[in-house]
């Protein structure tokens, strides 16, 4: 195996320095990349219509970030956990913030669940009941409470609020109570924290959601100031949306903030990321990475801070090979993003070249990166085949004990 990954790596460099490419810088950017997990991933998760019980889910957080460590020890590149609350409520956060790191772990984003009680049947922070209003802006406050007692820097929210009927809520109220509960919340944050506002366009609600897209985030955390900004998951958007435009925009204002990756064939899917179109995402990487050579300095730095989250849920699937699926699969779509020539797509726009500039950006993704894939993770003292690794490593047996019943929440 050693030599063939020598020989695959050495003809991949010739040709990478030909095109122009520094196979340094690459291999160091793409060590560099990092990719957060979602506890809720872990768990049982399913559709509307059934969700099967696995054997060997977590039973509580704590057992959550254990599989999450698997990930994480396997690829060298996924070293925080997002966590929802109420899902990872647990008596002592310090408790679990010192397993985290006993595991090489830490907390990434705090996800506020406004969602799942009755109480928030007709919208939380929007709810025309002002009770209920108050209830969940307070959840949204004691999520910032948490973030400093876990040590995060993300407060990741997504709202489930909106409507199924025309008519049956005051749409331009709504509006003015979500930006209300969002600047009261945005208030709490201290100096080093960031607010990241998801939006969808449905589901749950089928008539209108109010946060629905980009446009809608963006203004609002315009409105709140420079510590809020969008968060994209490419599957909250309509069939053939432009997710890389909007990535692209969103750099260009300094308000992209982060990801949640996930793949789609229909609607929000939450299924094992770059499964279903990877060259969206090895585009959506090619736009990071030209933000990332920007004249303007603040273009820059927003890409350079990015959050990238993965969020999928597993119906079908064993939770741990699923994840590193997707971590997998990001990796070889950013490491082909990396192989653009920008100077060579740049000329070709300047000089009105169509088919140039395509083609400049396509041939990278054309590349096979699994030598460079394999060469860095062995630099790294990490598996080459890291899913192999696992279904070898015997812990998947070791955790059927857990027996069945553990859910994402
Ligand atoms: C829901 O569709 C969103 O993607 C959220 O990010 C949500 O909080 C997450 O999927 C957990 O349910
Ligand atoms: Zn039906
Ligand atoms: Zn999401
Ligand atoms: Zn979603």
């Amino acid at each position: 195996m050693g030599q063939w990954i020598d020989r695959a790596f050495a003809l991949f460099e010739e040709q990478q320095r030909y095109r122009g490419i520094d196979v340094n810088w690459v291999k160091q950017k793409l060590t560099g990349l990092k990719i957060e997990t979602p506890s809720w991933g872990y768990g049982d998760s399913g559709t509307r219509f059934k969700v099967f019980q696995k054997v060997g889910v977590p039973r509580n957080p704590f057992e959550k970030l254990d599989d999450a460590a698997q990930v994480h020890n396997l690829t060298g590149a996924c070293p925080s956990v997002a966590i929802h609350i109420p899902w990872d409520k647990v008596e002592n956060y310090s408790k679990l913030t010192e397993y985290a790191q006993s595991l090489g772990l830490r907390i990434g984003a705090v996800n506020p669940n406004v969602f799942q009680e009755d109480d928030y049947m007709l919208g939380s922070v929007t709810n025309a009941n002002p009770e209920i209003r108050r209830k969940a802006t307070q959840h949204l406050l004691e999520c910032v409470h948490i973030m400093k007692e876990v040590g995060s820097d993300v407060l990741s929210l997504w709202f489930a609020d909106g409507t199924n009927y025309p008519g049956q809520g005051h749409i331009r109220q709504r509006k003015q109570w979500m930006q209300e509960a969002l600047a009261e919340t945005y208030k709490a944050l201290a100096p080093n924290m960031r607010m990241l506002i998801e939006y969808k366009f449905f589901e749950p609600g089928f008539y209108h959601t109010d946060l629905a897209d980009w446009g809608m985030a963006f203004n609002a955390a315009t409105k709140l100031g420079p510590q809020a900004e969008v968060l994209v998951d490419t599957g909250h958007h309509a069939q053939g949306t432009n997710v890389e435009h909007i990535v692209a925009y969103l750099l260009d204002e300094g308000k992209l903030g982060g990801f949640h990756f996930n793949s789609r064939k229909y609607a929000d899917d939450d299924l094992i990321v770059g499964t279903t179109n990877p060259y969206e995402l090895f585009l959506i990487f090619y736009q990071i990475l030209e933000a990332g050579r920007d004249k303007n300095e603040n273009v820059r730095k927003t890409a350079e801070h990015i959050a990238y989250m993965v969020d999928q849920s597993h119906a079908i699937e064993s939770k741990i090979p699923a994840m590193l699926r997707s971590v997998l699969n990001i990796q070889t779509q950013y490491a082909k993003a990396l192989l653009v020539n920008h100077e060579a797509v740049a000329d070709a726009q300047k000089r009105n070249d169509v088919l140039g500039a395509e083609n400049a950006v396509r041939e990278a993704y054309e590349f096979d990166v699994s030598p460079l894939l394999a060469v860095i993770r062995e630099e790294q003292g990490l598996p080459v085949d890291p899913m192999r690794a696992f279904l070898e490593s015997g812990y998947q047996e070791k955790i059927a004990a857990r027996g069945v019943g553990g859910s994402s929440w």
